[in-house]
């Protein structure tokens, strides 16, 4: 039996507070893409950002449900997050007195599924707590960091040249890590031309599903680049087929889709259907699980990453905080919001030193402001749940 190397990792210290939520607001808000993102599973220009705002006593929490328009990366849209939220978890944070996250969580689990509309309410619970306590959300998971370091996730561009020069601009930029996405027809070429212009760097790649079993020779071709890992490779409900690829794998594989909670975390590396996991606390349902996860990740010794979703600055400053535990020990998907958005929603926005390290604030919750102003002037639409009643 493997024993473990027993940690004390500080986790969200007790407090007395009992919430009375008085108002859900759900908002979303239409941010253009300075450029189009293309994955294996499609090219969006927009992203239609969901906010969560939880009020309770004089202050608001802030999360992002990181769901996109259309069901590719998961079955989860904004559509359905509106339906769950408004029809079942608002009604089940409204019903009574909150206590702490635990509490959350457990009448979220009456539920099944809809990870990334749990994850949302999460969120703002946890801004709002650290509010209300003054610290900052770093603080108060445990974040042991002062700054993170990042990488950009790159899409399919509509030429090779166009990719070799975002490749050189973000390296330029000081990121510290470049992931290319990987589909059939672009991959072992394409990867194979970064790496002999950058023998050094970092370099990842993310197929999004888009291989099968049978593709493992074509896959083996890109072991001889020295890749820090290939995320995803296979579908995303397997571990089976991950664990038979890894294992004919020098490359490390790193799941992402496939984990989707802190058990299916444990099963892969089980299998040994991956070396690396992403953690990304939308696909996960919330901080509790991102948390566990990270925890058996931790005492295992496989390194963990903070993945992104191309959120809002609401959604990034929560992955900061996330990515300041001890055991996020590769960069993250967290990049500047310029490589985003030409404005985004908080204030200031993120910024990426020149040694590709994102600073972890150290003001109470989010340690960001929200610019309602310009929320309000990009909205697409908001509700404002009370219990029991729906106002528009
Ligand atoms: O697979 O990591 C992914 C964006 C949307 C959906 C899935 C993924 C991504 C990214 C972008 O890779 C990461 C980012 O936010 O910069
Ligand atoms: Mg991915």
């Amino acid at each position: 039996m493997q024993t473990d190397t027993a940690v004390a990792l500080p986790r969200i210290p007790a407090g007395f507070e009992r919430f009375e939520i008085e108002e859900i607001e759900v908002r979303t808000v239409r941010l253009r893409l300075n450029e189009p993102f293309e994955t294996s599973f499609g090219r969006i220009d927009s992203r239609l950002i969901f906010l969560v705002g939880v009020t309770a006593g004089g202050l608001t929490g802030w999360g992002e449900v990181v769901a996109a328009e259309e069901p590719r990366y998961s079955y989860e849209t904004v559509g359905t997050a509106r339906h769950v939220i408004r029809d079942y978890l608002a009604p089940a944070m409204l019903s009574r007195s909150l206590s702490d996250l635990d509490d959350l969580r457990s009448r979220f689990a009456l539920f099944r599924g809809h990870n990334m509309a749990k994850a949302g309410m999460e969120l703002a619970y946890m801004d709002l707590l650290a509010r209300t306590r003054g610290v900052s959300l770093s603080k108060l998971i445990g974040g042991t960091r002062p700054g993170i370091a990042v990488g950009v996730s790159l899409g399919i561009q509509p030429a090779r040249d166009l990719l070799f020069r975002r490749v050189d601009q973000y390296l330029a930029l000081g990121y510290q890590r470049i992931k290319l996405k990987i589909k059939p027809g672009w991959d072992v070429d394409v990867v194979r031309e970064v790496r002999r212009r950058h023998p050094n760097i970092l370099l990842s790649v993310d197929a999004n599903s888009a291989y099968r079993i049978e593709d493992l020779p074509h896959l083996q071709a890109l072991d001889e680049f020295e890749l820090l890992m290939i995320e995803q490779p296979l579908d995303h409900d397997d571990l089976l087929d991950h664990a038979r690829m890894q294992s004919e794998l020098k490359t490390p594989i790193c799941l992402d889709e496939s984990i989707t909670s802190a058990r299916r975390a444990k099963q892969a590396l089980d299998l040994g259907s991956c070396e690396i996991i992403n953690i990304k606390i939308g696909r996960v349902g919330g901080y509790s699980e991102a948390l566990a996860i990270h925890d058996l990740c931790f005492a295992k010794g496989v390194p963990v990453w903070c993945g992104g979703m191309l959120e809002s600055g609401i959604g990034r400053a929560h992955n900061i905080a996330l990515a300041s535990l001890p055991g996020f020990t590769l960069p993250g998907d967290i990049s500047a919001s310029s490589r985003y958005f030409g404005r985004d929603v908080i204030v200031p926005p993120v910024t990426v030193s020149a040694n590709g390290l994102v600073d972890v604030p150290q003001d109470p919750g989010l340690g960001f402001d929200v610019d309602r102003d310009y929320l309000e002037r990009n909205t697409e639409s908001v509700e404002r749940i009370k219990s029991k009643t729906i106002t528009a």
